[in-house]
């Protein structure tokens, strides 16, 4: 930690970078980080490849995050925060891997360790609750923009503090960040209170797709590009649908198949798929990513593929019968 925050005293400007197809977690550790860096006076460039979901919009300082690689320049340090490889940035990979210092700051048990500096704890409950820590040894103030960004990575990473990840120390954490003037109420209204009228339909289909194994302990949830034109959805809409097909009583494991709109080059019933596990607790899911060249926590993990979805189906039925 201390020499990170010496390398970081040291940049003029720094690169900030989280995820492609960002949560809650990837974007308030983007903010929350930037925003500090700024107030300790550094130039900042905060970059994330996707656009940004509509419930974290509400986000001060959101409209600072570039998404084009082009707009990465003259950068003496990168900090990537909440991705297990540098991969997961996307595009911009390449760029950062040019740049002189770069700083790992993860909480993913899978983070194969890359960069100069690593930052890595799969204890703590989200990216942002580390970043918290970096924050107060850089000696920055808690804004009300940065612990709001904070809290947000927070209570989304931990399922409003549903998840196994939810410690007294995530409590310790938030207390500081509602002291400091984040707004519980306010950020779950923006998180959770609006659905639109598409994603509800949208999650029609999607409950409608689901599947049990045959031993009753994995669920299967299936959605396509089709039914996200028919809805008027976009993909982002599909965040946290697989909670439902996870709450279903004995299920051990839920998996969600979601197929991409581009990526690869579809040829006959080939199409990229993205699949999402999640387990009770039970199941290590990372070490079943691990073998599809994905990864993740124990409890949610995820790979891609680019097969048939009946292909892809019957290996997780497969997988099924081993639990
Ligand atoms: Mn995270």
């Amino acid at each position: 930690m201390k020499r990170i925050i010496d390398k970081l005293s040291d940049s003029r400007r720094i690169l900030v970078a989280t995820h492609v197809n960002p949560d809650g977690d990837a974007i308030g550790s983007l903010l929350a980080m930037g925003m500090a860096l700024e107030s300790a006076g550094k130039d900042v460039v905060m970059y994330n490849e996707s656009p940004i979901p509509t419930p974290y919009r509400f986000l001060y300082g959101i409209d600072q995050v570039v998404h084009h690689p082009e707009e990465i320049t003259q950068c003496d340090t990168a900090v990537v925060i909440d991705c297990g490889d540098l991969d997961r940035v996307g595009e911009a990979a390449d760029i950062i891997r040019q740049i002189s210092v770069v700083i790992n700051i993860d909480h993913h048990v899978t983070n194969v360790g890359f960069g100069d500096y690593q930052l890595i704890k799969p204890g703590a409950c989200a990216s942002a609750g580390i970043i918290y820590e970096v924050i107060k040894q850089l000696g920055v103030s808690l804004t009300v923009p940065i612990a709001t960004a904070l809290y947000t990575g927070i209570l989304t990473d931990t399922g409003s503090f549903r998840f196994g990840n939810t410690s007294k120390n995530t409590f310790s954490i938030c207390e500081a960040l509602v002291a400091a003037g984040a707004n519980p109420a306010d950020v779950a209204s923006h998180l959770y209170g609006q659905y639109s009228i598409g994603r509800l339909k949208l999650l029609n289909k999607a409950l409608d797709s689901i599947e049990i194994s045959r031993n009753g302990k994995l669920s299967l949830m299936a959605l396509t590009q089709q039914m996200l034109r028919d809805t008027g959805t976009v993909p982002e809409d599909i965040d946290g649908m697989i909670n439902y097909a996870r709450r279903i009583e004995n299920i051990d494991v839920a998996v969600l198949i979601r197929e991409k709109r581009n990526g690869g080059s579809p040829t006959g019933n080939n199409r990229p798929y993205h699949v999402s596990l999640r387990s009770n607790g039970t199941v290590d899911v990372a070490a079943i990513a691990a073998t599809y060249g994905g990864g993740g926590h124990a409890s949610a993990a995820g790979f891609q593929v680019e097969t048939a979805l009946s292909e892809i189906k019957s290996k997780i039925w497969a997988l099924a019968d081993t639990l």
